[in-house]
């Protein structure tokens, strides 16, 4: 098959998903390097890369290789979270940024439902418990102290995954109150101007914010205080928003009742004191991983950058380079 733009040089550094790699290679002169990594750019890339698709979280893409691609247009990242991408340096220099946003969101706010109950009702422990045999000869696993049944559920970050996760609470007959920055209009779910506030009138708290500096270890011992000792904390989002160590302590001393996470701060380790933890469920960041769905992530990053490059159009732009005209 002929290649749509084989004249423009889209860099993949470092892992990408196959299907993003092979369709990114199927439209443009893709180029390959190890690792996001400046000191790997020849001056030929330098001066050729108008492209870059990377897999965002995986491969952080800051200032420094964005400023070593004077002719670079767009950075078309996989993920809906491109906190790992330096999207407002980008949009300094002109450069287009776009995720995978919606594609995912039901992926993900199924995961969350799923780790929720498995932190509440201990289903993963439980089962442990038949598969060492313990059911035919200790008998019953014992009641779980904790139950979705009258739970006040808070969410932070009411956005497009937030939203997901809502609906399907509703369906289990659980309230639904949240906290952004600024409450969603037309929403009748009740709002808290305050993570705080909102830690204290809920018992469950299910967080699904960006990561990034503004979200920096928000989630931290005063939170945990205020969600109390029926608390369920459960983390889809991003680890940087938790003080880990203030979690653990948490979990250790009672404070909250269990934890359930996807993400954690450094992934892929995860504290030791976490995983001793017997009230912590632990997932390895599996939120959107399915193969349709991470097909459908991959198909993004390649529409994108075909869009921009046959129409100057852009399918997915972050909001820090919705102002950026197309470069001539
Ligand atoms: P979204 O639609 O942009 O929603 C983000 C929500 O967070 C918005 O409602 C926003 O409202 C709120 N928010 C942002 N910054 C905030 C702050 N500083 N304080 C309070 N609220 C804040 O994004 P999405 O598609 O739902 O995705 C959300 C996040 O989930 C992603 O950024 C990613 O980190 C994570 N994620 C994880 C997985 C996984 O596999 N575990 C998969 C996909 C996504 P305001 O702007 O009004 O504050
Ligand atoms: C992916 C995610 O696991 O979209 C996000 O923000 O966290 C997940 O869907 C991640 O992007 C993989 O690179």
């Amino acid at each position: 098959m002929n290649q749509l733009h084989p004249s423009v040089t889209v860099l993949v550094p470092g892992r990408l998903h196959e299907r993003a790699v092979t369709r990114v290679d199927g439209a443009f002169n893709m180029v390959r390097i190890d690792r996001v990594d400046p000191a790997l750019l020849t001056p030929e890339l330098r001066r050729d890369v108008r492209g870059v698709a990377a897999s965002g979280f995986l491969e952080p893409l800051d200032a420094a290789f964005i400023d070593a691609l004077p002719n670079l247009e767009i950075i078309a990242s996989f993920g809906v979270g491109y906190d790992a991408v330096d999207a407002a340096h980008a949009g300094t220099r002109g450069v287009m940024v776009t995720n995978t946003p919606d594609v995912l969101t039901e992926e993900v706010a199924d995961t969350a439902l799923g780790l929720l109950i498995n932190t509440v009702r201990e289903l993963p422990r439980a089962e442990a418990y038949l598969r060492a045999g313990r059911w035919a000869r200790e008998g019953n696993y014992p009641f779980t102290p904790a139950t979705l049944r009258g739970r006040r559920a808070g969410i932070f970050g009411m956005g497009r995954i937030g939203m997901a996760i809502a609906r399907r609470l509703e369906a289990f007959g659980i309230s639904i109150a949240y906290h952004n920055r600024r409450p969603v209009e037309g929403l009748a779910y009740e709002y808290y101007p305050s993570l705080e506030e909102l830690a204290g009138a809920v018992d469950t708290l299910i967080s699904v914010v960006p990561g990034g500096a503004a979200t920096e270890k928000v989630v931290n011992a005063k939170i945990f205080k205020a969600l109390g000792p029926d608390g369920v904390f459960i983390n889809i989002g991003r680890g940087s928003t938790v003080d880990e160590e203030a979690l653990v302590a948490a979990l250790r001393d009672g404070t909250i009742h269990a934890a359930g996470l996807d993400v954690f701060v450094d992934e892929p380790q995860v504290p030791q004191a976490l995983i001793d933890l017997p009230n912590a469920v632990l997932l390895p960041h599996v939120g959107s991983a399915s193969v349709h769905t991470r097909n459908a992530m991959a198909d993004l990053v390649a529409d994108n950058l075909i869009s921009w490059f046959s129409e100057r159009k852009l399918l997915t732009p972050v909001s820090e380079t919705a102002h950026v005209s197309a470069k001539p």
